[in-house]
């Protein structure tokens, strides 16, 4: 036997060893280390990822699987910021392709879901300059008039930060405004990767890392939870995606605000970086499952389907995944125009759940702080 031959099966022995131990803690319900997390992405292949989140899932949320009843506004796709993996954002000055809803448009789309049984509304869009925070604290309260009993999740950070710089006040006077307006909840967006370098590389004029964390620390402390995503497949490597975790698994530990973790596929269409070939369906199911393992202290982990499609969201529920948001009626355009597999996202509750029992879970229909509406196992699923 060769040198190289021998020093290599030395290696695998130490790493099946090193992956054993990880299955032994996680088994044993200890949290992983940040080099853990790493060894998982270089090494652990799909079966044994699958079989160690799985474990993880249904011991938080057994056989079910969490959707909800929503609509997206995106009130303008104008934005001041130029993160290089937007398809969506056009600058003001820029006379095609863009698009700036007025009040009146955006409060005749809530009453167009009058009578409807929505339980959320999920406003996010791009850094309007002229659209600031008593703009928004002021629609809020008007879409609160329309529909009391609708949750509003609002806002990326990157807006949040942007808002409060221009009304000259700090993060927690915003949110406390927002708040009292009828603002209950933040979206996850707008976090991509934490690391500075990268972040640097990708969109370098937005919030940093640290004020993301604050913001979604200072609105955890006002009583508002809110969601994390992470962008990957892109230029990050596996040491960046677990530091990002690591990040958010430290702030849980101190606020336990957050609901759930949004992995976000990059996609490559009509963007600054669109020369990057996407990553592979394995690849998004060996980020499920990394997430589900790694992030122990978030209760959930959602697998947004306009985004990876309907197909892959069914295989992600092996993989870690608990939720797959909800039934969006066609009203975002983020993804449609990224290149996403979903080019008219909607799908109505019975779709929605019959995609879950395929994957033989158990539909739950909750509201956006995961509050069962209907368990669908007690339901006669012809009604
Ligand atoms: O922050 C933009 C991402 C995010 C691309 O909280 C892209 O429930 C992939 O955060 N390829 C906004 N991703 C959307 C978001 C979200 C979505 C669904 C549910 C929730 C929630 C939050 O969209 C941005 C950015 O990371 N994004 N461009 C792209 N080319
Ligand atoms: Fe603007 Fe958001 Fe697009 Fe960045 S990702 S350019 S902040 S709309």
């Amino acid at each position: 036997m060769s040198l190289s031959t021998s020093a290599s099966i030395l290696l695998a022995s130490s790493i099946s060893k090193e992956l054993k131990t990880i299955a032994e803690k996680v088994f044993q319900n200890q949290r992983i280390t940040f080099e853990e997390g790493v060894l998982l992405y270089e090494h652990g292949e799909l079966g044994y990822l699958g079989t160690l989140a799985n474990y993880v899932r249904e011991k938080k949320n057994g056989n079910f699987v969490y959707f909800n009843r929503n609509f997206h506004i995106e009130p303008t796709n104008i934005c001041v910021f130029d993160c290089k993996f937007c398809s969506y954002s056009r600058l003001l000055k820029q006379k095609e392709g863009t698009w700036e809803m007025s009040e009146d448009e955006i409060l005749e789309k809530v009453k167009s879901y009058n009578g409807k049984p929505i339980t959320e509304v999920h406003i996010v869009g791009g850094v309007h300059p002229k659209m600031g925070l008593m703009y928004f604290a002021n629609l809020i309260k008007q879409i609160k008039d329309i529909r009391p009993d609708i949750h509003v999740k609002a806002f990326t950070a990157v807006e949040l930060e942007y808002m409060c710089r221009k009304a000259k006040v700090s993060y927690e006077e915003g949110l406390r405004i927002l708040k009292d307006h009828g603002q209950d909840s933040l979206p996850g967006g707008g976090a991509e990767i934490f690391d500075e370098v990268i972040r640097k590389q990708i969109c370098e004029d937005k919030c940093t890392a640290d004020e993301w964390l604050k913001i979604h620390e200072t609105a955890h402390l006002l009583g508002m939870p809110s969601n994390a995503t992470i962008l990957y497949g892109h230029v990050e490597s596996f040491e960046h995606r677990i530091d990002h975790m690591n990040r958010l698994r430290l702030l849980q530990d101190k606020t336990n605000g957050f609901n759930t973790f949004i992995p976000l596929k990059f996609r490559n269409k009509e963007n600054q970086m669109s020369h990057i070939p996407e990553v592979s369906v394995i690849e998004d199911l060996r980020n499920y499952a990394i997430s589900r393992i790694f992030l122990d202290n978030f209760g959930h982990i959602k697998a947004y389907w306009p985004m990876i499609g309907r197909n892959t969201a069914q295989l992600s529920l092996s993989f870690g995944v608990d939720d797959i948001d909800g039934t969006i009626d066609d009203s975002t355009k983020i993804y449609t125009m990224a290149g996403a597999e979903e080019q008219n996202p909607a799908l109505s509750t019975q779709e929605l759940v019959e995609l879950i029992k395929q994957a033989k879970r158990i539909p739950i229909e909750r509201d956006t702080l995961y509050n069962v509406i209907t368990d669908y196992s007690k339901v006669d699923s012809s009604n």
